[in-house]
């Protein structure tokens, strides 16, 4: 095996040098006409960590726009967040729905 002699022999491919950011996913939920406001508001709220007031806007924009952002994070962040807002809707009977995007 060649052994090797002087530091200058060695060579790192350029993109291992570069640091990468993780891929970021947007939780996009998106409007239906029977899912309750306030339970968009209450899960918003506790799957995003955001105020009534925040969580109220982004419903009101889902409402009248048909889809909203609940976050943006890494891929695994990403699905748990999704993960719990279909489960909290799928156990009170409510059609609403959410997807993850690749920014
Ligand atoms: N459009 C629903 C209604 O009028 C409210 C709603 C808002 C549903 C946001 C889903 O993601 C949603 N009751």
């Amino acid at each position: 095996m060649a052994s090797i002699k002087n530091v200058e022999d060695i060579s790192i491919a350029p993109e291992k040098l570069k640091p990468k950011l993780p891929n970021i996913y947007k939780v996009i939920i998106l409007n239906d006409d029977y899912t309750p406001m306030e339970f968009v508001v209450f899960t918003i709220q506790k799957v995003f960590n955001k105020t009534l007031d925040e969580a109220t806007r982004v419903m009101l924009k889902i409402h009248t726009e048909g889809i909203g952002v609940g976050g943006m994070y890494p891929l695994e962040i990403a699905e748990t967040k999704k993960n719990q807002v279909l489960n909290l809707a799928k156990e009170a009977s409510h059609p609403l729905q959410c997807i993850i995007e690749k920014i």
